[in-house]
């Protein structure tokens, strides 16, 4: 056993003593097939932000923007390369590229290697830092060994989630019944930390049910906002606008439990509304993330943020539905923290 203690209101363990798929555990056949029976018009949903949104660094300043490059042989680039370049006798012409992709920029699932606790998980008195089912980092999650000399981007090139890594969600299969909770309907683009008591009122007045293994999205009008600006997110906005998971109601995270909930997915930053600036003083020691920590850290509920629900919202509601199939798989990147996804609601 990695650990002695587990944290209150935890499920380590409880999937098995090296799991490392959290809830997703409970994303089985019958809830894929349940997924499926929700189809029934063919119509699909496109349920990402083209990558290249929110645009600059604004939302979050360690997180750039995509750039991508041709690659190159001979020093010249291929792209739109006519291969009789090499052989005359060659008809074809060959593009190919690369990417230098922040991995969390845009639309995205957050792997338990994402966000860990300092935490006595062994029992002798002292914290460490550890991860969802006493993964330790360092050991199991492991930063990069520092390289000066490298061009910045790759200062820190070799940083590896060896376990909790996001291709166990890629092996798993990210497909399953997806529900979809409508807040901009009530609340608009109103800046409000949705509670238990809001968020129950909600499920009630659109005859919204969340079912154990059901994959809930949270469709708040964030990346309508974000698209608006068209690539220049004015930070007065960003900072100001729609609402988000209020992590600091103990009601709404017991409820997020005891739900049963597979994953919880957002078209907002950080599906919670974060209430404090990173340096902002607190009054005990406490997560910055409230959120993040309960489904992360203790739970293995996966988080996606910055994903797009707008149409497939209006669809719902015009046709008085809520439930589709979601496939939403990430890269099967091993050590991955996080992934770009391009989600498909299906009705
Ligand atoms: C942060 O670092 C704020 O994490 P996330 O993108 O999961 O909100």
């Amino acid at each position: 056993m990695r650990w002695k203690q587990r944290p209150p209101g935890s499920n380590w363990g409880d999937f098995g003593p090296d799991d490392q798929r959290g809830r997703m555990n409970l994303v089985t056949r019958e809830k894929v097939l349940q997924g499926v029976a929700e189809v029934k018009e063919g119509i699909t949903f496109c349920c990402s932000l083209p990558l290249d949104y929110p645009g600059g660094n604004v939302l979050n300043p360690r997180r750039l923007p995509p750039r991508l490059a041709a690659t190159a042989r001979e020093g010249k680039q291929f792209f739109c390369r006519p291969l009789d370049d090499y052989n005359a006798a060659m008809t074809d012409v060959i593009c190919d590229d690369q990417a230098l992709l922040t991995l969390q920029y845009s639309t995205q699932w957050d792997s338990f290697a994402h966000v860990g606790s300092r935490f006595d998980a062994d029992g002798d008195g002292r914290a460490e830092l550890v991860f969802y089912n006493g993964f330790r980092a360092g050991e199991h999650v492991v930063p990069a060994p520092e390289n000066a000399a490298a061009e910045p981007w790759a200062r820190f090139e070799g940083s590896a989630a060896r376990a909790l890594g996001i291709e166990q969600l890629a092996e798993h299969g990210a497909q399953g019944r997806g529900v979809l909770i409508d807040l901009h309907h009530h609340f608009g683009r109103e800046r409000k930390p949705v509670g238990y008591d809001d968020l129950m009122k909600v499920l009630e007045k659109d005859h919204v049910e969340v079912e154990r293994g059901d994959m809930v999205c949270l469709y708040t009008g964030f990346a309508d906002v974000l698209l608006e600006m068209r690539k220049k997110p004015d930070p007065k906005l960003v900072n100001e606008s729609c609402t988000g998971l209020n992590g600091r109601d103990e009601k709404l995270l017991q409820w997020i439990g005891d739900s049963g909930l597979a994953c919880l997915l957002a078209d907002n930053y950080a599906v919670e509304l974060i209430a404090t600036g990173l340096t902002d003083p607190l009054p005990r020691r406490q997560p910055w993330l409230p959120l993040h920590e309960y489904c992360l850290f203790k739970n293995g509920i996966h988080l996606g943020e910055l994903w797009y629900f707008t149409e497939l919202a209006r669809w719902l509601r015009e046709h008085r539905r809520s439930r589709f199939l979601l496939t939403a798989p990430p890269l099967r990147l091993p050590g991955a923290v996080g992934s770009p996804a391009t989600p498909i609601a299906t009705v």
